[in-house]
């Protein structure tokens, strides 16, 4: 049987797999793709905000600095685990900028949550807190700019990065839940009056689970030499505007280097599951 992806709606996923995200956690499906979970105007009108408010492009709050390959709004524990007061801090600033963030348009930091709740067969779908109560980011929104690349890489808050002082340390497997808001664009022109668009950099996921033996090739980048060595199948996400998808981040993925000038934009979050947990974990 091929390695596809299980969609394109919550319903169809169903049928098919009855419990997806333990489908996920075997890594029998390279991801759940949810086409047109959120509607690509309120994508771009939303984008259109976080640009007027200077939330995007930081070269408006850093005049003459160097242009940054990723700007987030939100909290990012991979970035901010060193300090977990300051993480926390920073956590309840984003809560309240997301508060009113999305007025007028359907809440997508929601959507990825509802969609992940009929997803989990009865689990209960919650922002990662610590056992103090305090909550982490809810999402992130992630612009990257021409340049950025994710190499090949996997994330997990336990196994692979540590962070045992983390309540989300504590599952056994983690999934990214990624919803499409912008693609980059690149080479777009028009030939024979028609636009046609350039390369779009898309993630691709490798049906390679992690192993500590794995490392590395992943901190010398030379997965996709250990890849093509021993014939290891991948599964290329393709993704409009308003399409969610989520994938076990214990496999190796990766984003290629993106061109041109339109960003891509991802709001974006990570989950926390174990099998026999109710809970699942989502943060940023
Ligand atoms: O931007 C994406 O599609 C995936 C990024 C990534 O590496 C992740 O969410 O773990
Ligand atoms: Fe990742």
């Amino acid at each position: 049987m091929s390695w596809a992806a299980a969609e394109p709606d919550v319903r169809t996923v169903l049928e098919a797999h009855p419990d997806p995200l333990a489908s996920l956690s075997r890594a029998d499906i390279p991801a759940i793709v949810l086409r047109g979970a959120y509607r690509a105007e309120h994508c771009a009108a939303l984008i259109d905000r976080f640009a007027q408010r200077g939330l995007m492009d930081s070269r408006l709050l850093d005049p003459g600095g160097a242009q940054p390959r990723r700007v987030d709004i939100g909290t990012s524990l991979s970035n901010r685990a060193a300090d977990k007061e300051a993480f926390l801090a920073h956590a309840q600033a984003t809560r309240s900028l997301f508060a009113a963030l999305f007025a007028g348009y359907p809440d997508p930091v929601r959507l990825v949550y509802d969609r992940l709740a009929e997803l989990a067969a009865g689990k209960r779908v919650t922002t990662a807190h610590e056992p103090d109560g305090r909550s982490y980011g809810p999402a992130i929104f992630r612009i990257h700019y021409a340049g950025h690349r994710y190499p090949p890489h996997v994330d997990h808050a336990g196994a692979h990065e540590r962070r045992l002082s983390y309540a989300v340390s504590r599952f056994a497997h983690q999934f990214a839940g990624v919803l499409c808001m912008q693609n980059s664009r690149s080479g777009a022109r028009r030939s024979g009056g028609r636009r046609s668009e350039g390369r779009i950099a898309q993630s691709i996921l490798h049906r390679c689970l992690w192993t500590p033996g794995l490392e590395p090739c992943l901190q010398q980048d030379r997965f996709a030499a250990y890849a093509e060595a021993n014939a290891i199948e991948r599964y290329r996400v393709d993704l409009q505007p308003g399409d969610l998808y989520f994938f076990n981040t214990r496999l190796v993925h990766e984003v290629p280097a993106l061109e041109g000038s339109a960003p891509r934009v991802v709001l974006a979050v990570f989950i926390g599951y174990s099998e026999g947990d109710p809970e699942v974990f989502v943060w940023s």
